[in-house]
Parts: C-alpha cells; sequence; structure tokens
C-alpha cells in the first residue's frame, strides 16, 4: 500500500480551511506533498483517535493542526502521536483567536504542541517549520525551502517607496 504524504495538515472544522489553506498553499511552493483532512476533537473524536494513531505507520513525518477556541486538538493530536505537531490558532470570532492560541500553547510538561501565530502567518510558518523538518532528512524539500527563502529576501526592497 502506498504511504501518505510526509506532511498531514488537520483542522477542527471546514470553517478552519480559510485560515489552513496558507499552510497547504505554502506546501504546493515548496513542492511539498501533504494531506489535507477535517479532524475534530470535540465533533469526531473517533476520527481523531484513529488519525493521531496511526499517523506515523501511515508515513506521516510531521502534523500540522489547526483549531479555534476551544482548540484542543494538536494536543490531543499530540498525546496520541510521537511525530511533531505544529497548532495554528485559528482566530475565532469571539475573542480574535486569543482563546485558540491560549488553549493550545498551554500544554503540560511532556506533551509538546509547537505553537504558531493566531490565523494566517501561523499557517504559513506552520508549514516552513514542517518542511524545514522534513529538510532534515530530504534533500530535494531543504533545496526547495532554501530557495524560498531566499526568494523572499530578494523580494525586499532596500529602500522605501511611495504606495504602487
Ligand atoms: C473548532 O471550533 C474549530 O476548529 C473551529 O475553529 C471552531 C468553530 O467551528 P465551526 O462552528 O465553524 O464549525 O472546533
Amino acid at each position: 500500500m502506498p504511504l501518505n504524504p510526509p506532511i498531514a495538515i488537520v483542522m477542527g472544522s471546514q470553517s478552519d480551511w480559510a485560515t489552513m489553506c496558507h499552510a497547504a498553499e505554502t506546501l504546493d511552493q515548496l513542492e511539498i506533498a501533504y494531506e489535507a483532512r477535517i479532524v475534530s476533537a470535540h465533533r469526531t473524536p473517533d476520527r481523531m483517535y484513529d488519525f493521531a494513531k496511526s499517523a506515523a505507520d501511515d508515513g506521516f513525518k510531521t502534523i500540522i493542526a489547526g483549531a479555534g477556541g476551544a482548540a484542543h486538538l494538536p494536543g490531543m493530536i499530540a498525546a496520541l502521536t510521537h511525530l511533531p505537531v505544529f497548532g495554528v490558532p485559528v482566530e475565532s470570532r469571539t475573542m480574535k483567536g486569543l482563546d485558540s492560541l491560549y488553549s493550545i500553547v498551554q500544554m503540560p510538561a511532556g506533551i509538546p504542541v509547537g505553537t504558531l501565530a493566531i490565523g494566517k502567518a501561523g499557517a504559513t510558518n506552520a508549514a516552513l517549520l514542517a518542511a524545514a523538518v522534513l529538510g532534515i532528512s530530504d534533500e530535494e524539500a531543504r533545496k526547495n525551502l532554501i530557495a524560498y527563502r531566499e526568494n523572499r529576501t530578494a523580494q525586499v526592497k532596500e529602500f522605501p517607496v511611495d504606495d504602487e
């Protein structure tokens, strides 16, 4: 049976995709394969359990998990797998994502979740961190990540200009 792509992007709801698609787009730019799934800690706990317990055997190397509000998904997945988990706090409607951030970042010692910024920046950086982890042992991923970073640097003007 073919193994899954190296990176999983999971999220608690369809509504998280507007944020998590930025992780997917970043991995697209890096030409790194991923699988995106809706895996809710609260609404589909059995699906979450099955996903997390089999993630390593299924060939995933890193998991990006995004959720908002009472955002237990990244921490629960981290409790169920030894794979690195990067958590993305999705901006919630009522608390602007501070609730999501606090839910994800305050893990007890022993079960780490690498927690990113709220929203698009966090989703983008989660993909870049996942690529960096993959790049330790995958030369293609490493080359693409280095090229991505060089390209971003080259786009920064040295002097400011009036609005174009
Ligand atoms: C969380 O509840 C999800 O991660 C999402 O951010 C939030 C709201 O979900 P919906 O009510 O939009 O489906 O579990």
